[in-house]
């Protein structure tokens, strides 16, 4: 027996026996000790009180962040802040196998641009899909700024499923958000550019042939994905348009969003021009374009879109003549948009203003209905009064930005960019209630469902756009700093930093963890990228390699401790499809497959079918093993893909062992086995004696126990008949490779058996 068995059976053996000697060892110490010891306050105590989650335990929010320049979404758990995941969307993400394997190449092409790859996305602002305006953690939407993008994640796995490029648009900014029950999804653009495919326009022509837009893609709930064909777009004057929201409630059907630089301004400082800085921040004011989306969706259906790029959009005449697109100037410079859960106010905030504005939807609404316009722009949209819209204005600070809502009515939280800090106020009566500084620069900020119809409180994470000396030096270029904050008391108080070491976070969404209800397996054979079954699907047994069509398929699979097939045998200049089945229905069984000398790597979840094509072009010997330490056997999960030249002659089809078994080596494998049988008896017997089918887990472990037993099973009889024809060689191994499946039925039985002790199983009186 080899050593490892050895402790593992021993170990096996010597469960149930007590840990009683270490268990008081921690608290040698006390907590005034290790306060002294590490300079730590009352204050630093109770902060961390605060966000501890002790080991085991689960956060109660989950925090999908922006991983800008990464291209990913982050996700992390609140108040704990440890990171959970990070999600590709638009960026290959190797240990993911995303852009490796051929299902998520096949989303990634969905976003190439104008037929190019296109392999960086700039994401900004994530949202959580809502039913009647309360998130229900199904889909998660994320944009890309640089190539105006929307990415559908479905949160049953984390993956995303689907990329859809704007039609019209060059860059946006103000997408994602979604309407109160996720049937549209918007989409705003951010520098006007001339409408994709115009080829070159000069900038002498920018405010005739430069356009801004905003998209409304429609949603499709049951099937999961964007319809792109019953999509459409808001032609927009070439304001830079930036952030938007959805109304909700009372301004349900109407959607508002911010532009800077209505001044058209077009740069050229190295022609002695004034920068962007000065000529976009001349006026004193923007405009918030305010749309009847729904009228407009009515249009679209009306006929009274035209086609650009085959994607309807209705043009400012239209916008203009059917009373869809109105303007309210806003504070110089705004950011964000943010709607109020009652669906009542919306605040928006000038970077180079103090203020911030509070707008009442019914005293808009009252201005539209009188058609009481201040004036028009000059593409012909009304503009209407500021001080006739405003609910209040107050001012929070320098440099404000984005405006998140608490759970305490009339209660908000304003990002201050240039004093760093967080501004809690009162926006029905306009009356500050606390400050607090933040380290530094903040950006975003998030409270737990702060978008939603239902904020939940609690929490406030401040999205600080620098760490300057917060972290340990890494370098010039610095982790991104996310600082949890507890906003249940009427003063907020800061707990903890949290380095993201990634691309710049810019916006965040945070839910219920008790909302989300992700799978931990897939049904057996699925492309995880399209949900369905995959063609490729290869089960137990039916391993197999087709040459089709000048390709060589190969049909694999992948379960404790083998890949099979285990060798492949192809021709120099032939093109391989690899297709491997993860057969495991265990959780956290994950396996990997990477080939030495090729882009081959893929991550094979529980369940999943993963494919990928590759030309063999040199003859070689390559060996492919799993990427994924499994099990005990994991390094043993390998096999060689032999390239052979053309027209190679086989010199011997032989394969030659080290060892060669005797009889006595077959009967001391079976004693071994037959022993290690009896311990698993045991332990099966401790856990059907109690009620282990009130704990999922169990549950989920004794199934997996039941599959390895049936493999052992198997090998137990190729061992047998070996046995039978005298070859003691194969007799032996095919035992060996029984006690291996005892061994794995031994380890999660173990688990099973520790989990019912320390969740308090309770013995079960047998029926007689
Ligand atoms: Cu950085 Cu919403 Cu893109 Cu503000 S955004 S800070
Ligand atoms: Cu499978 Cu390592």
């Amino acid at each position: 027996m080899k050593p490892f068995y050895r402790k593992a059976l021993m170990t096996l053996t010597a469960v149930g026996i007590g840990m009683g000697a270490a268990a008081e060892a921690w608290s040698a110490e006390s907590l005034d000790d290790v306060m002294k010891r590490r300079s730590l306050t009352q204050k630093d105590v109770l902060a961390a009180a605060k966000t501890y989650v002790p080991t085991g335990k689960r956060d109660e929010f989950i925090a999908f962040s922006s991983g800008g320049q990464s291209g990913q979404v982050i996700v992390y758990g609140i108040p704990s802040m440890r990171i959970l995941k990070y999600v590709a969307v638009f960026t290959p993400e190797p240990w993911q196998g995303y852009g490796y394997d051929d299902e998520s190449k096949a989303v990634l092409a969905q976003g190439r641009v104008d037929g190019k790859d296109i392999l960086f996305g700039d994401t900004h602002h994530p949202a959580i899909s809502e039913t009647n305006g309360v998130y229900d953690g199904q889909y998660l939407f994320i944009n890309d700024k640089n190539n105006p993008r929307i990415a559908v994640v479905d949160l049953h796995d984390f993956e995303t499923k689907q990329i859809v490029v704007n039609p019209i648009m060059k860059s946006e900014h103000g997408g994602a958000f979604v309407s109160p029950n996720t049937d549209w999804v918007i989409e705003a653009a951010q520098y006007a550019a001339p409408f994709r495919g115009s080829g070159y326009v000069p900038l002498s022509q920018f405010n005739e042939k430069y356009r801004g837009a905003v998209t409304y893609w429609k949603f499709d709930r049951k099937k999961g994905r964007i319809n792109e064909a019953e999509s459409f777009s808001i032609e927009m004057p070439p304001y830079s348009q930036d952030l938007s929201d959805f109304g909700k409630g009372p301004s349900d059907g109407w959607s508002f969003t911010n532009s800077f630089c209505s001044e058209r301004y077009v740069g050229g400082i190295e022609r002695g021009r004034p920068p962007f800085e000065a000529g976009c921040s001349q006026k004193d004011t923007d405009f918030l374009h305010v749309v009847n989306w729904k009228k407009a969706h009515e249009l679209v259906k009306a006929g009274k879109a035209t086609k650009i790029n085959g994607h309807n959009v209705l043009t400012m005449d239209v916008s203009a003549k059917e009373g869809i697109l109105f303007l309210i100037p806003e504070p110089k410079s705004p950011h964000g948009v943010d709607v109020s859960p009652d669906g009542k106010f919306l605040i928006v905030s000038g970077k180079l203003d103090t203020h911030a504005s509070v707008y009442s939807f019914d005293k808009i609404q009252k201005l539209i209905a009188a058609k009481d316009f201040a004036g028009k722009d000059p593409y012909g949209l009304p503009i209407l009064d500021l001080k006739k819209s405003l609910h209040l204005q107050l001012s929070v600070g320098l440099g404000p930005l984005h405006t998140q809502y608490d759970s305490k009515p009339c209660v908000v939280y304003t990002s201050i960019y240039v004093d760093s800090l967080v501004t809690k106020w009162n926006y029905c009566e306009g009356k500050i209630l606390d400050k607090l500084p933040v380290h530094y620069n903040i950006g975003h900020l998030m409270t737990m469902e702060g978008d939603s119809v239902e904020p939940q409180g609690k929490y406030l994470v401040s999205l600080n756009k620098l760490a300057i000396d917060r972290f340990n030096p890494v370098g010039p270029l610095h982790p991104q700093n996310h600082q949890l904050i507890d906003i249940s008391g009427d003063k907020m108080q800061l707990l903890y930093d949290m380095p993201v070491p990634l691309g710049e976070p810019h916006y965040a969404v945070a839910i219920r963890a008790d909302r989300l209800k992700p799978g931990v397996r897939y049904k057996s054979g699925t492309n995880s990228r399209t949900n369905a079954r995959s063609k490729y699907r290869t089960r137990p047994g039916r391993e197999k390699v087709e040459r089709k069509d000048g390709v060589v398929h190969v049909y694999g699979t992948a379960i404790r401790s083998h890949l099979t097939p285990e060798i492949i045998e192809v021709v120099e200049g032939e093109t391989v499809s690899v297709h491997i089945t993860n057969l495991e229905r265990a959780e956290d069984e994950t396996h990997g497959f990477a080939i030495s000398g090729t882009n081959v790597n893929l991550s094979l979840e529980p369940g999943k079918t993963a494919s990928s094509t590759f030309v063999a072009d040199k003859a070689g010997v390559y060996p492919y093993y799993c990427t994924e330490f499994c099990s005990a056997l994991h390094l043993e999960m390998q096999g060689y893909l032999l390239v052979k030249p053309k027209g190679y002659k086989e010199v011997s089809a032989k394969f030659s062992e080290g060892q060669a078994y005797t009889e006595a080596d077959y009967k001391k494998q079976v004693e071994n086995n037959v022993a290690t049988q009896g311990v698993i008896n045991s332990v099966v017997a401790f856990i059907t004696a109690r009620n282990f089918k009130d704990f999922p887990i169990v549950v989920a472990l004794v199934e997996d126990a039941t599959d390895q037993l049936g493999f052992a099973a198997e090998s137990k009889k190729k061992s047998e008949d070996f046995a039978v024809k005298k070859d003691w060689q194969n007799a032996t191994l095919w035992g060996q490779q029984w006690f291996q499946y005892q061994v794995k039925t031994a380890d999660l039985g173990l688990r099973a058996k520790t989990h019912l002790e320390e969740n308090g199983a309770k013995v079960v009186e047998k029926k007689k």
